[in-house]
């Protein structure tokens, strides 16, 4: 009998060294304790309910656990002119002592998706700095966002060495454009620590190259393409599907870990491949990370330490092209795209020449959205033979 008592308590005690846990799991059924509010217009503001009844006229339920969410509206839409935000603030969240850490969220909304925000702050003293800012509906470090009115999970990593945080959903408005909409639903919040033993590796075998799966390109290559492929053969450690996220930067200019893009998710161990476009010359360094299914991220791996660039690109000529430098000028149109309130704007003039306008506009448009040098001076030459 006693010795069957040691090998239940040895079996336990192996069992939990290597297990997950659970943090926090909130379902906002019953309120939300612990999380506060606030709002620059009450009674539009955050609030554990079920109102309105649906998201859109044609979408979700407005939660995913019954019979509340957490959502931002007076209960029918968030208002119909002026300005307006608001943030919902979780309880302190220790993420100390684990080696990893993963927040997941069921989202769903029914925004103008241009001139109104979602975002989820991360602070670790009280918000008079932030750790990380998501803007939910694109970032690939929490996934994206699914089509308005449909419930969908994002996944976003906390760094166990900010010891411990509070995570903020802000949602905000700086236009009169669309209004009348029902708002951002939030539901079934879980923080999971990890121990090592779950942790992916960093990614191995990393190479460039101008083609997907094309021929690796050696570190100090310089190419003409617009277009450039980042692989590496990632793991999850524990046979999860697993990908690349990808950071490029100006040579001369640190790795931050903001602006991210994410490779498909591979079946098991494998290659994973992420894409990335230029629209200016310049030379690049770049690194990568591995991140499983369950949003857990490895450390990052280098292309290439040295100091000099991994890539040279050198795309038409620099930005901006001065109007007069074209030799001959038989049609010219001019676009000004607004900031859409949504980035500090660094404005960026411009001129891309020959295909037409039709591409053009949705590029530069992504392009706004995307890196926030939205105000961007378009205009069509059509040069002499
Ligand atoms: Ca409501
Ligand atoms: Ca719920």
């Amino acid at each position: 009998m006693f010795r069957k008592w040691v090998l239940v308590i040895l079996a336990t005690g192996s069992s939990e060294a290597g297990a997950q846990t659970m943090l926090l799991s909130e379902r906002f059924d019953d309120g939300a304790p612990g999380w506060t509010f606030d709002s620059s217009v009450p009674p539009v503001q955050w609030a554990a309910d079920a109102t309105p009844s649906l998201i859109l006229q044609w979408g979700d339920a407005p939660f995913v656990s019954a019979p509340h969410s957490l959502n931002y509206n007076n209960g029918t839409d968030y208002g119909l002119s002026g300005a307006n935000s608001g943030t919902a603030t979780s309880p302190l969240l220790p993420l100390a002592g684990w080696a990893g850490v993963v927040v997941s969220f069921w989202c769903a909304y029914d925004t103008d998706g241009f001139y109104d925000s979602r975002s989820l702050e991360i602070s670790k003293d009280e918000f008079a700095t932030t750790v990380q800012e998501l803007r939910v509906s694109w970032d690939p470090r929490g996934g994206q966002c699914e089509t308005t009115g449909r419930w969908h999970q994002h996944k976003v990593f906390l760094e166990p060495s900010w010891g411990a945080v509070r995570l903020r959903f802000r949602f905000g408005v700086s236009d009169d454009r669309f209004r009348a909409r029902a708002g951002w639903f939030i539901d079934d919040v879980e923080v999971i620590g990890y121990p090592f033993s779950e942790m992916p590796p960093a990614p191995t075998d990393l190479a460039q190259s101008t083609s997907p799966g094309g021929p690796a390109e050696p570190a100090g290559f310089v190419t003409e393409r617009s277009q450039l492929y980042f692989r590496a053969f990632v793991s999850s450690g524990t046979g999860r599907s697993a990908r690349i996220l990808l950071e490029g930067e100006r040579n001369d200019a640190p790795f931050d870990g903001l602006y991210v893009r994410s490779g498909n998710f591979t079946e098991g161990p494998g290659v994973s491949e992420a894409q990335d476009n230029y629209w200016f010359s310049g030379s690049y360094h770049w690194r990568c990370r591995a991140q499983d299914d369950r949003g857990l991220l490895s450390e990052w791996k280098e292309f290439d330490p040295a100091a000099g660039p991994d890539y040279t690109v050198q795309v038409d000529r620099p930005l901006p092209l001065s109007y007069e430098d074209e030799e001959e000028e038989l049609s010219s149109e001019c676009y000004e795209f607004p900031c859409f309130g949504i980035f500090p704007c660094p404005c960026v003039a411009g001129t891309l020449r020959g295909g037409g306008i039709g591409w053009a506009i949705p590029l530069i448009v992504t392009l706004g959205i995307i890196s926030g040098r939205a105000r961007v001076f378009l205009r069509r030459t059509q040069r002499g033979g």
